[in-house]
């Protein structure tokens, strides 16, 4: 019988079974797979406002990510407390594509960390937004990301710390699929099945495309569920539009046991939701002109 990650941790000396100290806080009620579709296009919304009002940041990955924060923030995934961001307890987030911030920064502001109307100084000179999250700005930056691949790394780490410290936390953390053909994205996966981490938990927004193109035409990835399963990984696949298929693919995450973390692809599509945005990487790093936004946001509307 395979022994279990946390049965591994109390045979260590020193180490206790994990715990996460104080109760999980009341949370509002998970939203179910049709109110999350709701809130993705919400969060699409306000990633494509936040984009056009600063006339720069990345609109096409915030759009193909929004179903997986719209379920990680209000499907009952993650761990948190908005009235307290430092609560010991709480699962980690980082986002390693830091770029993708507009999506985050709308599910924070949603999830009541900080008021919405703070959504419209991205990029602005002080704000607590920037077009990358910077660590000290609001709490719920675990770490400054945007040189992509050092989130991950960092997710790495924090979870092999948690997992020294006997704490229940889990950590989630946020990749593009560019962003996987960084070197250090292999180094972390190799330690953190070596060291056992079933409390790491990657998505990777498989949108197929990056900055310059197609992944396949810049530096070919596939086949990427086998390589982290070659890696020691769990690697499961899903439709990243789906709610329920994403619902289901974090909840098997979180179960995970035998001391594989778990990397969850999201089958995805850059700018999903705006037509005249979708599978076009032009909208990987460019604002849509003002017309343009009111003309997708009239689109996401109907979603929302
Ligand atoms: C180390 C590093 N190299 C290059 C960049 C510039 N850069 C930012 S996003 C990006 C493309 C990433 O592609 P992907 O992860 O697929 O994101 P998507 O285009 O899907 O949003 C690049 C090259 C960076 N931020 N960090
Ligand atoms: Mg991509």
């Amino acid at each position: 019988m395979q022994k279990s990650a946390a049965a591994d941790a109390a045979a260590i000396p020193g180490i206790a079974s994990p715990s996460r100290n104080s109760a999980i806080p009341a949370q509002a009620r998970p939203a179910d797979a049709a109110a999350i579709s709701k809130i993705a296009n919400q969060l699409r919304i306000s990633s494509i406002r936040m984009t056009t009002a600063a006339n720069s940041g990345h609109p096409g990955g915030s759009l193909s990510s929004a179903d997986a924060f719209a379920t990680l923030y209000f499907g009952g995934v993650l761990a948190h407390d908005p009235a307290n961001p430092s609560w010991e307890g709480r699962d980690r987030f980082i986002l390693s594509n830091g770029h993708i911030c507009p999506v985050w920064y709308s599910a924070l502001g949603k999830a009541g960390y900080f008021p919405e109307s703070e959504l419209a100084t991205f990029r602005q000179l002080g704000s607590r937004l920037q077009g990358h999250p910077q660590k000290g700005t609001l709490p719920s930056i675990e770490v400054s990301t945007g040189s992509l691949g050092q989130g991950f790394c960092v997710a790495a780490g924090l979870a092999l710390g948690l997992k020294m410290d006997g704490k229940a936390s889990k950590v989630f953390v946020s990749l593009g699929d560019g962003e996987v053909e960084e070197g250090c994205v292999w180094e972390a996966a190799m330690a953190s099945s070596h060291y056992k981490l079933e409390n790491l938990i990657a998505f990777v927004d498989r949108n197929g495309l990056q900055q310059n193109g197609p992944t396949e035409k810049v530096m070919g990835i596939e086949p990427l569920a086998d390589k982290w399963r070659a890696f020691g990984w769990n690697a499961i696949e899903a439709d990243g539009h789906d709610a329920r298929q994403i619902l289901g693919a974090f909840n098997r995450a979180k179960t995970a046991a035998g001391g594989r973390p778990t990397v969850i692809i999201f089958k995805t599509v850059m700018g999903k939701g705006v037509p005249f945005m979708e599978n076009d990487h032009q909208w990987h790093g460019k604002a849509l002109p003002k017309e343009k936004a009111e003309e997708a946001v009239r689109i996401l509307e109907k979603g929302a």
